[in-house]
């Protein structure tokens, strides 16, 4: 039956009013507020936070008036006796921390890890034995943005956890790419400085397509591989819930009888590895900064919890710490899972959005070197000086070195340490003998024994060793993984590496960079090399280094597999003209498998049929771009809004000639974005005006709706219509 417009004003369900609050879930929030010592008044550890009916001072004092300053007469100048004003302007002053060097802009969330207890062969950790649950905080950043840059820039993303332990805290401090630019830490200022925006003008932000980026890469070559990764699709990702995460680095885990193992830690999405393609990332950036930040959020409060898999790739602890010809202490390389497959040892759910932006997610404090007994670090030298790097940096961010009180890094582990006085310190110690070994204080606090005393060191014989600065022989290959991963994408992926290297570089002022970074490439791979040196409209050079071959790892691409469509949106174009009782079946039908419709019509309001319920309309021909849906169902669109673009419609007579250009614009980024479109009714006419063929990979169009949905549910399983894309090299 097809519908007629409403005539009731829009009204109760508007879709952007504001969400109710979520109900407190006692097991979800930030650890239990315990002060370090004890509260001395068994008062909460959020007394200082909101309570009471009235509004009052920091000090307690009810206020009758916060609107108005006082002045020597309503015309007069303000007085400064006036306490309250000074109070409120002086706080709001020194409301903003500095943002982190790195990784300013994140999002986070809550969660719990349950252990499989398949890693208690290899490791005492506690959080690891069998079904063992322990809350978390996750914070997923990009690295090189301020606070306040888009979500969805080409960089690297960071993936830190904090596991509250019964034995203390545990961070996880990793990436989503598990090689890492820089082998020795002393080079991090370096790196940053060169990657940050220019320090004349301050730009570009959030990107690493300048100058200054590519002429350190270029020489330091040793980062080669990790910006082959960056120019990749993984240097997009389509969700931080679709993203995988790496430890980097190689960790040594002891188990109960002192053995000890070499590992490296991996994060598997349950929901699948996707990225976004480039043009959709930068319309993204444009249409909704906060776009992965909300797609996080907006996941978690609608049930849609996201998943992770933790899983280890384990090697024996020999003495040279090499596997397979990898040294496992560089950490610009990786072990392909076909020579190490990766071992799921527990499953990480975020299941609860933060309260509070700034106390949780930008106060929480990581640090590679929060390690509990069965988690040891190795000499890997990156590693080495970020052990020294994280506390340094809270210190001055956090404003001392208190930072462990705030709610959010307490440790759910009693805390007694002999740690006193500093800024910010909360506590009220007791006991007036805060040193080791004491006689006054009963002795207390004990030393633990060193079975389950954490830092106690594995004894590591150190070769005879003189002072030196200088990498070994090992880390000299620079290129052989870069190769290896290169050869190890799909055609479209290779593309998508020689678009990325071809943007970036064409970004790049000076010749001598560009003329540097494609003798790189000539070192990674010659096709790779001559398609980006085409694309700038340079010459190419020949390969400057013997590059040993190695076997690709089919893991490494993100393409070929099917995932869960869960959670995935699709944005159904219906209008006043449509069949109303179809596009209510259509998204019945996508919400009984978690996928989350959006109703997009052309003016907000209700859609409603003679004779059946109203729908309420989620997205206007306005509001809406093809960006936010992983798929469309076109089964409307065909006449323009009341408020199309006067002089924009196409003409009459013209092949789609009542087609609303917004809805034309949005069919075809779909199309080029490679997201399946299903169409029925007027909706197969937005297709012929897109200049979209019917029978194109991916498009759905036919008579039978009934059949369009389960169809497109398939395509999306694979993410995208990947037909659609030219192969490597072609499009250059
Ligand atoms: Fe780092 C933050 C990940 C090398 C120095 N780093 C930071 C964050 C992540 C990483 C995810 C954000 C933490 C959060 O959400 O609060 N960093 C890495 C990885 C590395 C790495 C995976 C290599 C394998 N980092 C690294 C080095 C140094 C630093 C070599 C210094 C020598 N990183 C920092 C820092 C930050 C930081 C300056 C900024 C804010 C913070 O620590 O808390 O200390």
């Amino acid at each position: 039956m097809p519908g007629a417009p409403s005539s009731e004003p829009a009204s109760v369900e508007e879709p952007t009013g504001p969400r109710e609050p979520l109900p407190p879930k006692p097991d979800q929030q930030a650890p239990e507020a315990v002060s370090p010592t004890g509260s001395p008044t068994g008062a909460p550890a959020n007394a200082r936070a909101q309570s009471g009916q009235y509004l009052t001072t920091a000090q307690g004092l009810r206020l009758a008036d916060t609107d108005h300053s006082l002045k020597a007469g309503s015309r007069g100048p303000t007085l400064l006796q006036d306490h309250h004003l000074r109070e409120k302007i002086t706080h709001f002053d020194h409301e903003r921390i500095p943002e982190r060097v790195v990784h300013a802009r994140g999002a986070g969330a809550h969660g719990v890890f349950r252990s499989y207890g398949t890693a208690s062969k290899v490791t005492k950790a506690g959080f690891l034995a069998a079904d063992v649950e322990t809350p978390v905080f996750v914070r997923f950043s990009t690295v090189l943005g301020s606070r306040g840059s888009a979500d969805t820039v080409r960089d690297t993303r960071g993936f830190s956890t904090k596991f509250y332990t019964d034995e203390g805290t545990y961070d996880l401090v990793g990436n989503n790419i598990p090689v890492f630019f820089i082998q020795d830490g002393i080079k991090f200022p370096d790196i940053v400085h060169a990657a940050k925006p220019h320090p004349d003008r301050e730009i570009p932000q959030a990107q690493s397509a300048h100058d200054t980026f590519w002429d350190f890469v270029s020489l330091h070559t040793e980062a080669q591989a990790h910006t082959l990764w960056n120019m990749s699709d993984r240097g997009i990702p389509r969700s931080y819930r679709t993203m995988e995460g790496f430890g980097v680095h190689t960790f040594r885990l002891v188990n109960a009888d002192g053995e000890t193992t070499l590992v490296k830690f991996h994060w598997k999405p349950k929901q699948g590895v996707h990225s976004l393609v480039w043009e959709e990332a930068q319309i993204i950036n444009g249409m909704d900064p906060d776009f992965h930040r909300r797609d996080l959020a907006d996941a978690i409060e609608a049930g849609a919890y996201p998943q992770w898999e933790l899983g280890i790739q384990a090697f024996p602890d020999t003495e040279d710490q090499m596997f397979e010809g990898i040294d496992l202490l560089d950490p610009t390389k990786f072990v392909p899972e076909e020579l190490a497959p990766v071992q799921p040892i527990g499953l990480m759910t975020l299941n609860a959005n933060p309260t509070n932006y700034f106390a949780e997610t930008e106060q929480i404090a990581f640090h590679p070197g929060h390690l509990v007994p069965g988690i040891d670090v190795t000499n890997d030298p990156l590693l080495q000086v970020r052990l020294f790097s994280y506390l340094d940096t809270q210190i001055s961010r956090l404003g001392g070195p208190n930072f462990a009180q705030l709610p959010i890094n307490r440790p759910h582990a009693p805390v007694n340490d002999m740690l006193r006085d500093g800024m910010h310190q909360t506590a009220v110690h007791s006991g007036v003998a805060p040193y080791h070994p004491n006689s006054l204080d009963g002795g207390c606090p004990f030393m633990a024994g060193q079975d389950v005393g954490a830092f106690v060191e594995v004894p590591e014989e150190i070769a005879e060793a003189i002072k030196e600065r200088r990498n070994p022989a090992s880390f000299d290959d620079h290129y052989s993984q870069a190769r290896l991963f290169f050869r190890s994408m799909t055609p479209v992926e290779q593309d998508h590496i020689i678009q990325a290297y071809t943007f970036e570089l064409g970004k790049c002022y000076e010749a001598a960079v560009r003329e540097r970074q494609l003798m790189a490439l000539a070192n990674i791979d010659a096709g790779l090399c001559e398609a980006v040196a085409k694309g700038l409209g340079m010459p190419v050079p020949g390969a400057t280094v013997d590059v040993p071959d190695s076997e690709p790892s089919p893991a490494l691409s993100q393409l070929g597999g099917t995932w869960p469509v869960a959670g995935r949106v699709v944005g159904i174009v219906a209008d006043a003209g449509s069949d109303l009782s179809l596009v209510a079946a259509a998204r019945e039908a996508l919400e009984s498998e978690g996928i989350v419709p959006l109703l997009v019509a052309p003016v907000g309001g209700h859609l409603r049929a003679d004779d059946g319920p109203a729908l309420t309309v989620q997205r206007t021909y306005l509001t809406a771009r093809s960006t936010e849906f992983d798929a469309l169902v076109l089964v409307g669109g065909a006449s323009p809004a009341p408020d199309a673009m006067p002089g924009r419609d196409a003409k009459a007579g013209e092949p789609g000639a009542t087609v609303d250009p917004r809805v034309v614009l949005m069919a075809s980024e779909a199309f080029r974005h490679g997201k399946a479109i299903g169409a029925w009714g007027s909706g197969a006419s937005c297709l012929d005006a897109a200049g979209i063929p019917q029978d194109a990979p991916g498009i759905v169009a036919g008579d039978d709706p009934g059949a369009v949905i389960p169809a497109l549910q398939e395509l999306l399983s694979t993410h995208r219509a990947w037909e659609r894309f030219p192969a490597a090299g072609t499009s250059a």
